[in-house]
């Protein structure tokens, strides 16, 4: 299984100039203010606090990156991912110019990151498809960015209602292939199958001995 042995915040940026210059793959954390995206880097980072979470939603104003360091014992490799924690969306007392602020700030990044992998794009479980992620899934798919999508707080509905609920979920957001993984900050559960999505695309990095 995938290790994140090491993780840091690295910086806040708003502009691509301002985005950290080192190349190594990324993957960014996306969805609607207040789903558990800055919760769910600290539980895969295993580091309480590294990005800032808040029950008030709207805490993440900013593109935030972090900075990993990750082993699979089993392939005997090594290397550095970044992830972005990206500001929420849908968060209604936001004002018409904050919101196109973030539009911009978010296409920005899309267009200009190149090193970017995948997104995973975090729903509430508790919660029907809502208009804003089949927004953005669509906006994924036409730029053909690969993405994953993560349904939040797992915890909050009887275990035996998952399944079921999964299924109206991925069908109300126009998914067909791309599965759904159910997690839970509060339990830790769930993490295996973001590990396993991450590890299949970090493949081509350098094996241990060649380690700079
Ligand atoms: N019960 C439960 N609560 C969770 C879970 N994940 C996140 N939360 C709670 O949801 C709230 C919001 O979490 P954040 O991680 O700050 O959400 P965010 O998506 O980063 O929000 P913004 O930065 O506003 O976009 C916090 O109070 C978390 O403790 C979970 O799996 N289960
Ligand atoms: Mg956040």
């Amino acid at each position: 299984m995938l290790r994140l042995v090491q993780s840091f915040f690295v910086k806040s940026a708003v502009e691509p100039e301002d985005y950290p210059a080192s190349a190594f793959a990324e993957f960014a954390f996306v969805g609607r203010s207040n789903v558990g995206k800055s919760t769910l880097i600290n539980l895969i980072t295993n580091v309480h606090g590294l990005a800032k979470t808040s029950s008030t939603p709207g805490k993440t104003r900013l593109l935030n990156f972090f900075l990993v360091r990750w082993k699979d014992d089993e392939n005997q490799t090594e290397g550095r991912l970044q992830f972005t924690d990206l500001p929420g969306y849908g968060y209604a007392q936001v004002s018409q110019a904050e919101m196109e602020k973030w539009r911009r700030m978010v296409d920005h990044y899309f267009e200009n990151r190149e090193q970017l992998k995948g997104i995973i794009v975090l729903v509430d479980i508790r919660h029907p498809a809502d208009e804003k992620d089949i927004l953005m899934l669509e906006m994924l798919k036409m730029r053909e960015i690969d993405f994953c999508v993560v349904a939040t707080k797992a915890d909050k509905i009887p275990k035996n209602k998952i399944p079921k609920t999964l299924l109206v979920l991925a069908k109300g957001l126009g998914l067909q292939d791309t599965p759904i993984f159910p997690v839970s900050a509060l339990k830790k559960t769930g993490l295996e199958q973001i590990y396993d999505w991450l590890r299949s695309r970090l493949d081509t990095q350098t094996p241990v001995d060649d380690q700079s």
